[in-house]
């Protein structure tokens, strides 16, 4: 028996070891220029050509046919895709279910809107996979993964909202207050949508910002997955806040893709986290 695990490229993961695993990719538009987020893009090269270029820039969601591409003849497809109140990523992934199981009435599918993005999709493939491993059919896997979906949470601190705000991705009014040099806005995915919480001056007091939250919601040891925009400095940081309180939690770091990179902006860091209290 195929099973196959997918997710859309805003996950942040080209591979992903020990899975049979694909990355759907979204784009970057710039003008006449597209930016496919795939394994080969780089994003750092990517976000300077941005900050040249001064003309209109947004993306764009894989359609059906790259969802059922991904699918690939598997007997088991178990995904996760970027907030459906955010994207019409998710949707086109239930069309391309949809299309898929007529055309194999044998197979399953099962695609989860995450409400948020990057690395707390990270922890939802990795819970599919430990649920593989362990044996879990299909059912099961379905039920216990979004049992632990209202256990995953992501907070992010953000140097610039301007690509958000003018993709229409956050209100302008919040954007502006973020303007002023060294401000930070610390939030989070709440209700599929971006949340600001707090105004912080300064990178130390975002990130203690983000632990006393991330505390707040109910995190008390468990994973923590941290994505960044080329702020590796900011996420190490963290990262050791969070060990002198619960030393030898497990915690991983990874470079942004194209997608997020282009929406949370250079220094930007995200951080997927399991929490105690069910927060959805
Ligand atoms: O369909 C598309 O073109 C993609 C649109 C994606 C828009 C949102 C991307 C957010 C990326 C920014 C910080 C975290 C926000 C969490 C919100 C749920 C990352």
């Amino acid at each position: 028996m195929k099973v196959k695990l997918v997710a859309d490229s805003s996950a942040n993961l080209q591979e992903f070891i020990g899975a049979d695993y694909t990355s759907v990719p979204l784009k970057i538009v710039a003008g006449d220029k597209e930016y496919v987020d795939d394994a080969s893009l780089d994003a750092l090269n990517m976000m300077k050509e941005m900050k040249e270029y001064k003309g209109k820039s947004g993306t764009a969601c894989p359609g059906v046919g790259e969802w059922m591409e991904a699918f690939d003849n598997a007997d088991e497809v178990y995904g996760v895709a970027i907030t459906s109140q955010l994207s019409g990523c998710y949707n086109a992934s239930q069309v391309a279910t949809e299309h898929y199981l007529d055309e194999n009435p044998n197979a399953k599918v099962f695609i989860l809107d995450s409400l948020s993005t990057g690395p707390e999709m990270h922890l939802i493939l990795e819970k599919y996979k430990e649920l593989l491993e362990a044996g879990k059919n299909f059912e099961e896997i379905c039920e216990e993964i979004k049992e632990y979906h209202k256990h995953t949470n992501l907070m992010f601190s953000l140097e610039s909202l301007n690509n958000l705000a003018r993709n229409g991705r956050v209100s302008t009014v919040v954007a502006a207050a973020v303007g002023m040099l060294g401000i930070r806005i610390v939030g989070r995915a709440e209700n599929g949508q971006l949340e600001p919480m707090h105004k912080c001056r300064g990178e130390k007091k975002a990130l203690q910002q983000i632990f006393k939250s991330m505390k707040e919601l109910g995190y008390n040891g468990g994973k923590v997955r941290i994505s960044h925009s080329y702020n590796e400095n900011a996420a190490n940081k963290l990262a050791e806040m969070i060990r002198e309180s619960y030393p030898g939690c497990d915690i991983s770091i990874g470079l942004n893709g194209g997608l997020c990179c282009f929406y949370a902006e250079e220094g930007g860091v995200l951080v997927g986290f399991e929490s105690d209290k069910a927060n959805k």
